[in-house]
């Protein structure tokens, strides 16, 4: 089906009504890398006694909370290529926020508590966060809620760990791309997890590969979870008040193996040499696990590539740190926040930022995007080089 954008969407996304074994998840979405709607999962998580917009109200009553007002695009506006937040932030407590969405009319502004982290900012409602057994244990990054009015748009952007989102009250509906459609989405150079495209209104002598991109739409009712697997992009619109948590955990490696990570590569190739360096140890169990499936699957051939590139890994890691030199390549969150805290102490940027992208384009612009998570931080992006130069000065130091 031709849509107005000059895409298309096409298959939808399976839904799953019943629970699903660990097993059986695995095999049919994780290792293929396919979305799903799993409408059991968050059954587990109490939704309608602890999640509903009322049962939030309870809970947080007139605690102020941090929330964004805008005409529905609260991010970036990417018709006039401003790559800056354009939220405007402000607090209010919690139980009027409530009240506000609930009775939101039509044309008025859109307000949004995005984003929020549960554990940090929302410790009320921490004896409520549940985790979900298709998990593996010890894989996750970050517990989020998401509360709103209808009519807020996160626009088209991907993230690199694996995301159950879960939507708790209301509803909301999804635009999604696969990975492989990123030439036709045209990551913006200053933050490349986000496109430059605006889908409901693409500019085509600008972005002419966008009509070739292929998308699925789908709803996702009060208790019912996606399941987006690493990089898939997303754009996401509320069509009522909405109350969802999402969590990130971590990727397996073959997720990587997607054009972003292959940008990626080649920047490493560029030799973009930092001297920081610790990505490799988080990852290698992950490399490992794979092998183990793609042998036991059968897939042998597979699993002899990943085993070459774990060993080549190694072998460049041992030389590289025989040289005492490292390459930049922070590859999920837990070691973004990692690096993220050094900066902290070293005094560069505000308490509870953290790194989330490094040199994704090998473009020549080689953004670092340091992403707040608390109220006292700021969003700031400082450049590959700008990190470097304080680090070869010793204006900072992380990561040694
Ligand atoms: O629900 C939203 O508005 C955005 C959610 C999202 O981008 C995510 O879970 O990664």
């Amino acid at each position: 089906m031709a849509t107005e954008s000059g895409g298309a969407r096409c298959e939808s996304v399976e839904r799953i009504p019943e629970s699903i074994g660990t097993e059986e998840f695995f095999d049919r979405f994780i290792w293929p890398g396919r979305p799903a709607i799993l409408q059991s999962l968050s059954e587990t998580w109490d939704r309608e006694r602890r999640w509903t917009l009322n049962a939030l109200k309870g809970a947080l009553g007139e605690k102020l909370v941090r929330v964004t007002v805008s005409d529905g695009i609260y991010d970036f506006d990417r018709r006039k290529n401003d790559w800056k937040p354009r939220e405007l932030n402000i607090r209010m407590p919690f139980s009027q926020f409530a009240d506000r969405i609930a009775t939101r009319r039509n044309n008025g502004p859109c307000l949004y508590m995005h984003q929020t982290p549960i554990p940090d900012q929302l410790p009320e409602l921490n004896a409520g966060v549940g985790s979900s057994t298709l998990m593996p244990p010890g894989s996750l990054l970050a517990q989020n809620i998401w509360v709103g009015s209808s009519g807020n748009v996160s626009s088209l952007h991907f993230d690199q760990p694996n995301n159950f989102l879960m939507q708790m009250d209301g509803r909301k509906r999804l635009i999604l791309f696969d990975p492989w459609q990123w030439r036709y989405l045209y990551a913006s150079p200053q933050i490349p997890h986000f496109s430059q495209v605006d889908i409901e209104s693409p500019n085509l002598e600008a972005f002419p590969d966008f009509r070739h991109a292929r998308s699925m739409e789908v709803t996702l009712e009060a208790g019912e979870t996606l399941y987006l697997p690493p990089f898939w992009w997303h754009q996401v619109y509320s069509e009522t008040a909405s109350v969802s948590v999402n969590l990130f955990w971590k990727s397996y490696t073959h997720q990587f193996l997607v054009p972003a990570m292959f940008r990626t590569i080649q920047a490493r190739h560029a030799r973009i040499h930092t001297k920081y360096y610790e990505y490799l140890p988080g990852r290698l169990p992950r490399i490992v696990d794979f092998v183990k499936h793609a042998l036991e699957s059968g897939l042998g051939a597979v699993a002899v590539v990943f085993a070459c590139a774990l060993v080549i890994e190694q072998l460049e890691a041992a030389a590289k740190s025989a040289h005492g030199e490292s390459v930049c390549a922070v590859s999920n969150y837990a070691d973004a926040r990692r690096l993220a805290e050094k900066l902290n102490a070293a005094g560069r940027i505000g308490q509870g930022a953290f790194l989330q992208i490094v040199d994704w384009l090998g473009n020549g612009q080689r953004a670092l995007e340091l992403v707040a998570l608390s109220e006292e931080s700021e969003s700031v992006s400082v450049t590959a080089r700008q990190i470097v130069t304080a680090w070869e000065t010793g204006e900072i130091s992380f990561l040694t």
